[in-house]
């Protein structure tokens, strides 16, 4: 008996494939594809998944990933096979195809299932919001930004937004794309470089020489070349580490509140990255569960077709319970879960403490120092608002 009811006239889409899951990047890589089981454990012990339509994501077809990926690329990636990469050199080999093999994106098997039900399962996403079946579609399978159209980047192989938001455009004048991981969603703000159809919104940490991309500058807005009407489109919020939900909530409100205003959306895409989380292997910020799970509340206010993404998030216990708590804002039975974990989930050692809000205390020991200055914040809200001066719906 978990409470959870079906709001009536309101759709929430679930893609997911359990196939997708089982693929591993190696042993001690950070992208554990597992956490989408743990998620999913956590999601069903809680009873959602009688409040949503719940889809197994199939395979996206080659057609459907060559609407953003060049067919020399999908025809490598289709054909290629692991092969062991003598440990020494992994860190040196000087000729990647396409940046394939390293140890960022290391080949396996069944890297292409994987690619493409991650695909599969953002586009059925779409292709729900679009028919009007579902008012939110969820894909924590997808939000892979960094790949290009003909290179793999930083753990994605297949840019599934880029996909998803091509088919939103199909029946949207105008899609705002929001990314919350703590790395630069560069794939996705390179892909629509030169269109005033999507904005693309990045909050992340910035350092050009330390931290992955290194792109993302808050003056990097798109190549303002004279005739680009993709000038101006792109929105950089980089930030320090140590970031906390009140700052983060404060900002995110503030600047995407304003976007919305002038833009216009017709659909929102959010990738939903949980490396931003505090304690997170990759990631240097010190945001909790409910900071991040306030962007996607603030989204959902506007009662726009909106689409979720999963994306980074290396520390799997974490990541369930974001994307769990997230789950359930998009069903808008938040206020109904328990914040105790249901007593029977599976793997329930996992997740140490049995709150579904750990403080920071339990989640860090010590938390890590915030180098976010008031002024910073302010500042970067300041060139924000003066770059929409140029953005019209
Ligand atoms: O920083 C980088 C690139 C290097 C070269 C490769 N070495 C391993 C690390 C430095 C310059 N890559 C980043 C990529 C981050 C991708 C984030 C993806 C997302 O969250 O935005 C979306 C899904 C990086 N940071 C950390 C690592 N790579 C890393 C890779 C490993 C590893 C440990 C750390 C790969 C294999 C193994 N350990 C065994
Ligand atoms: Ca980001
Ligand atoms: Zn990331």
């Amino acid at each position: 008996e978990s409470g959870i009811t079906r709001p009536k006239g309101y759709n929430v889409s679930f893609h997911c494939n359990p196939d997708m899951e089982k693929h591993h990047f190696g042993m001690t890589h950070p992208m554990k594809p597992w956490r989408l089981t743990l998620s999913k454990s956590l999601i069903y012990s809680y009873g959602m998944s009688f409040a949503m339509d719940n889809y197994v994501s199939r395979a996206a077809t080659y057609e459907e990933l060559a609407t953003f990926h060049s067919t020399d690329y999908l025809d490598f990636l289709g054909t290629v096979l692991p092969e062991p990469v003598p440990r020494d050199l992994e860190n040196q080999n000087p000729d990647l195809k396409f940046n394939l093999g390293g140890s960022d994106c290391p080949l396996f098997d069944g890297l292409y299932d994987y690619c493409s039900m991650s695909a599969g399962g953002a586009l059925d996403g779409a292709r729900k919001l679009c028919s009007k079946q579902s008012d939110i579609a969820i894909a924590w399978g997808g939000g892979l930004h960094h790949a290009k159209k003909a290179e793999a980047s930083g753990f994605c192989y297949i840019n599934d937004i880029v996909i998803a938001i091509l088919q939103l455009l199909r029946y949207y004048p105008r899609v705002l794309y929001i990314d919350i991981d703590v790395h630069h969603g560069d794939g996705v703000e390179e892909a629509f470089f030169s269109t005033d159809r999507v904005m693309t919104v990045s909050f992340h940490k910035y350092d050009p020489n330390n931290f992955f991309p290194g792109t993302g500058a808050l003056d990097d807005n798109g190549p303002k070349s004279e005739h680009n009407p993709g000038a101006h489109h792109a929105v950089n919020v980089p930030l320090n580490d140590g970031i906390t939900d009140e700052q983060y909530e404060w900002l995110f409100n503030s600047i995407i509140g304003r976007i919305v205003e002038k833009f216009r959306p017709g659909a929102i895409a959010l990738q939903c990255g949980a490396d931003s989380l505090a304690g997170d292997r990759l990631g240097r910020f010190n945001l909790q569960v409910q900071g991040h799970g306030a962007c996607v509340e603030f989204c959902k206010k506007y009662n726009l077709p909106l689409i979720l993404f999963g994306g980074g998030g290396y520390t799997p216990r974490n990541v369930a319970r974001a994307w769990a708590y997230e789950t359930s804002i998009a069903i808008g039975c938040d206020d109904k879960i328990n914040s105790t974990l249901p007593q029977h989930v599976p793997w329930r050692e996992q997740f140490r403490q049995d709150t579904l809000f750990p403080t920071l205390e339990q989640i860090l020991g010590e938390p890590r120092v915030n180098r976010n200055s008031q002024k910073r914040l302010q500042d970067i809200l300041q060139h924000v608002t003066e770059q929409l001066r140029f953005v019209q719906a």
